[in-house]
């Protein structure tokens, strides 16, 4: 089980409905560590960046008004296998096919508007980690704790 840092975002949507906290708790109570963390303004240049495998598809910019429409949390989240954990905590893109226990399963009804985004490989997390944060904000910690989290592997 290596450990993995993902890149996280709350979307417009989450910090509008004042979900960031509760978002950010459940990733908390799983036991990843927040790696780093910033309030930003997503910008359309920012915007294709990201999503630049889906610049050309129809839905693009529906999507880029969405994740351009308001503040996003940026993060880094740690921990073991923390890319697929996050996935499934998410759920699946459409809030409506998501199950209740998922964030988007519990929050949303969606398949744009579905308040959180995490990496979905440990390519796409390096390249989306360098896209949002600099180097040194990524901080390095070593935790007493994390046997208790992570206990047998
Ligand atoms: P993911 O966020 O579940 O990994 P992707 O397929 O990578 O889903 O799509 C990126 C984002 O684009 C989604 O989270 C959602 O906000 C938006 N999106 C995806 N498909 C559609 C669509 O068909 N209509 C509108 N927005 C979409």
């Amino acid at each position: 089980m290596p450990t993995e840092r993902t890149l996280v975002l709350l979307k417009p949507d989450a910090v509008a409905r004042r979900l960031a906290g509760p978002i950010l708790t459940r990733f908390e109570q799983k036991g990843l560590r927040i790696a780093a963390l910033k309030l930003i303004q997503v910008t359309p240049e920012l915007a294709k960046r990201h999503y630049a495998e889906h610049v050309q598809k129809p839905f693009y910019p529906m999507l880029e008004s969405f994740i351009t429409a308001g503040p996003t949390v940026a993060l880094v989240l740690e921990g073991k296998s923390a890319i697929s954990v996050v996935r499934g905590m998410m759920g699946p893109t459409n809030g409506r096919d998501a199950a209740p226990g998922t964030i988007r399963g519990d929050y949303g009804t969606s398949r744009q508007m579905n308040l959180v985004h995490g990496s979905d490989g440990p390519e796409a997390a390096a390249k989306e980690i360098a896209i949002y944060f600099q180097p040194h904000e990524v901080v390095d910690a070593t935790e007493p704790l994390a046997p208790w989290l992570s206990a047998g592997d």
